[in-house]
């Protein structure tokens, strides 16, 4: 399968198209548009998600509530855009560059400045309109669609935040269920109530400082079966994907699978997950260290992915940069921005991991029809038990 988005943050509407979902998948729309939902909530977030009210409207390639097959195209409205409708118009417009928004002044830690160098733009705008992270809605409304194929064979995506700044949470090993209950009760999206008030309360002391804050997050996903992704060529090792996936996330700087990086400071007899074997459990592991992978390849425990997320760059404090115009020093002024997005991260991170794990299962049994993928699952599975 693959996925490709487009469309800029002030302009009319964010696009993706599906390709290569399987026909007779029932689409639940209003989950579609749950997620959506889920990804602009989070305490932290500036002005325009008060604006925005994201939904998905489905333009193609399902059916009467099918996937027919054929390519899922779908969009999701910028609310914003009637305030952009000059600045961002599709023909040429006469006028100032006051009038056009013309970008000249590029912030530090955005794509402003590599992009105008490398895309030869004088006007900015070109390239944040599309490096924004409003683009993740697209990306939400696609793994939307993925995680509606893995809950067809009982793989379940939770995510949560572990740290905000200064703030880290006491990870709690509750069941999936009530992890996605929990932290869909939680305006930072964290399971420990003590660190909630303390993010919380760091958000507003950092959003006051004109500063911006960032986080790590989780991802878990349970009922993966054994054998997706390889072993045998390095771009089909599936946790090398997934990082790919994670890291491609806007703001992102890096993931860790299971223990991740402590795993270079412990020794492999506190690493390595032993192998257990019981006529009912089959082949399983005594501890999930590895985070569900090994050789590239899922090992039937749960997957355990993290992701960094850098503050967000737009800063009420300015940053010193460089006018484009007159290579003189500046430092930027900022009109509106979230001082924290790392709990709509944690949904963005979902999204793409089930997007991934969608791939690698459609890979294994790959077919054209629901039903067809079924009866090749169903078949593997029965080849495990005898194995
Ligand atoms: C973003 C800047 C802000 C965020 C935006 C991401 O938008 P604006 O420039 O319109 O104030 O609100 O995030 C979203 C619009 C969203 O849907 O998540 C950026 O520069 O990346």
């Amino acid at each position: 399968m693959r996925y490709l988005t487009a469309g800029e943050t002030h302009g009319p509407q964010l696009t993706a198209i599906i390709e290569g979902m399987p026909s007779n998948l029932k689409i639940n729309f209003e989950e579609i548009n749950r997620e959506l939902q889920r990804r602009q909530k989070g305490y932290g977030r500036g002005r325009r998600m008060q604006i925005e009210k994201d939904s998905a409207n489905i333009v193609g390639g399902v059916r009467h509530g099918k996937s027919t097959g054929a390519p899922i195209a779908l969009i999701v409205e910028n609310k914003d855009w009637t305030h952009w409708t000059t600045v961002m118009n599709i023909e040429p417009i006469e006028g100032s560059d006051e009038e056009k928004r013309r970008v000249h002044r590029p912030r530090p830690g955005h794509a402003d400045l590599n992009g105008g160098l490398k895309y030869n733009h004088k006007d900015l705008r070109n390239v944040l309109e599309r490096s924004s992270a409003r683009e993740t809605a697209a990306r939400v409304a696609v793994g939307a669609v993925a995680k509606q194929l893995l809950t067809e064979f009982g793989i379940k995506v939770a995510g949560q935040v572990i740290r905000i700044g200064e703030v880290e949470a006491q990870v709690q090993n509750l069941p999936i269920d009530e992890l996605i209950k929990v932290t869909e009760e939680s305006p930072v999206r964290v399971v420990d109530k003590e660190a909630e008030a303390k993010m919380i309360a760091h958000i507003d002391q950092v959003k006051k400082e004109g500063d911006s804050i960032g986080g790590i997050v989780e991802c878990i996903v349970e009922g993966v079966p054994i054998g997706l992704g390889s072993h045998v060529q390095w771009d089909r090792k599936l946790d090398g994907r997934i990082a790919q996936a994670v890291v491609s996330i806007n703001a992102f700087k890096g993931c860790e699978i299971g223990i991740g990086f402590e795993a270079g400071s412990i020794r492999g007899s506190q690493v390595h997950d032993e192998i257990l074997y019981t006529p009912e459990k089959g082949y399983h592991r005594k501890t999930n260290r590895l985070g569900g992978f090994e050789g590239g390849m899922t090992n039937g425990q749960p997957i355990v992915v993290r992701g960094v997320m850098k503050p967000i760059p737009t800063l009420y404090k300015p940053l010193a940069s460089v006018d484009i115009d007159t290579k003189e020093p500046f430092t930027a002024q900022v009109e509106r921005s979230d001082s924290c997005a790392v709990p709509a991260a944690s949904v963005v991170m979902e999204h793409v991991v089930a997007w991934e794990l969608a791939c690698a299962l459609m890979e294994k049994f790959g077919g054209d029809s629901i039903d067809e993928v079924r009866n090749n699952i169903n078949n593997y599975l029965e080849q495990l038990e005898r194995y």
